[in-house]
């Protein structure tokens, strides 16, 4: 992770996307949406960038599982831009949905980790997140290249459409700029990840809640735990549990809820108390300084204070902490999860 947020990282990705995203520049910021394919971790870093362009660049995003994406009769024109997002760069599943396509007219523009893989070679043009080789097979580190990646391509697209004003892409590039210090601090949260963890690692269930930019961070926690705890964990949009979930919550429940300080804080304050209500066990990730949600929680992880367009890049951190060590916790082999492949080809 501190490998891929160090400014070597931002340097290169800004630098390698400045020849992908500027040659296609006029054809990205006219395009009448963007669809983005991915897979697993890819997908959730797909759906952070949808907040992002739609409101950075205000172009409508579409966010599809490439192995769903695939098998349908999709429309797609010539003036749709297809963004395949694979770390490994060989997820068949990826490949197919960007031939298919690519098939269709559409020009496809790729975020891929490995150079020289197979989706990379099937795209017009594209970037490289130049994170370095995921050692374990669940993708961590890649999330967060990818998002940064995402990040600097909703600021060129706003700014090329006029919709990203002069003082807020300033704001955006500074506090980019701070991110890495940020990561670091965030990583400084382990002794405590480590208390919460022996504290749940005999969990069943575990639930993650998350609104606007922390959404996609709670399907990504529920993601890593699952691939390397092999506990069952659900990620849904904090306002979505109302409509289902909140029936499996008990005092047997944990609940991550990711309540930083941003524009649906009330909301997700309401929902914490709706989790209390019915005694789940909420475990916080908060912003620095908050008061009001620890003061509820039963457990509190404080990270920096960044703009909410970056939140997802400081969130995931603790959330990945939490599932490493619950995995070694219970002696699983967190490098190579049972029934996982680095790259699925199949
Ligand atoms: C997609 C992915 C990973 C996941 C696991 C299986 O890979 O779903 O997100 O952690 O490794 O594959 P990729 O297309 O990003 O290489």
């Amino acid at each position: 992770i501190l490998d891929s947020m160090r400014g070597r990282l931002v340097a290169e990705s800004n630098h390698m996307m400045m020849s992908g995203v500027r040659e296609y520049e006029n054809k990205f910021a006219n395009a009448d949406r963007i669809i983005i394919v991915a897979c697993g971790t890819s997908w959730h870093a797909g759906l952070v960038a949808e907040y992002l362009i739609e409101d950075l660049a205000r172009i409508p995003v579409e966010v599809e599982y490439a192995s769903e994406f695939r098998y349908r009769n999709p429309i797609i024109t010539e003036k749709d831009i297809v963004v395949a997002i694979s770390q490994s760069g060989e997820t068949a599943d990826t490949l197919a949905a960007l031939e298919l396509a690519k098939s269709k007219g559409a020009t496809i523009f790729g975020i891929c980790n490995v150079v020289g893989s197979s989706i990379a070679r099937a795209t017009d043009a594209g970037a490289y997140t130049h994170a370095g080789p995921e050692i374990g097979v669940a993708s961590t580190k890649a999330f967060t290249a990818q998002v940064t990646v995402l990040t600097l391509i909703a600021m060129i697209l706003g700014t090329k459409r006029g919709t990203l004003e002069t003082t807020k892409l300033h704001q955006l590039m500074a506090e980019l700029e701070s991110i890495p210090a940020k990561v670091e601090k965030a990583l400084k949260l382990d002794n405590q990840i480590v208390e919460i963890s022996e504290i749940f690692k005999d969990a069943t269930n575990f639930l993650y809640l998350g609104r606007g930019y922390n959404f996609p961070v709670a399907l990504e926690g529920a993601l890593k735990l699952k691939e390397i705890s092999y506990i069952h964990a659900e990620g849904y949009p904090a306002a979505e549990m109302k409509h289902g979930p909140i029936a499996l919550i008990d005092e047997q429940m944990p609940v991550v809820v990711i309540a930083t300080k941003d524009s649906s804080y009330d909301k997700i304050v309401s929902n914490v108390q709706e989790v209390k209500a019915r005694k789940g066990k909420v475990i916080a990730i908060v912003t620095e300084g908050d008061t009001t949600i620890p003061s509820m929680a039963d457990y509190v992880i404080e990270i920096p204070e960044t703009s909410e367009h970056l939140m997802p890049l400081l969130s995931v951190i603790p959330l990945q902490l939490l599932s490493y060590h619950i995995a070694v916790m219970r002696g699983c082999n967190v490098d190579q999860p049972r029934n996982l492949a680095k790259s699925v080809t199949v």
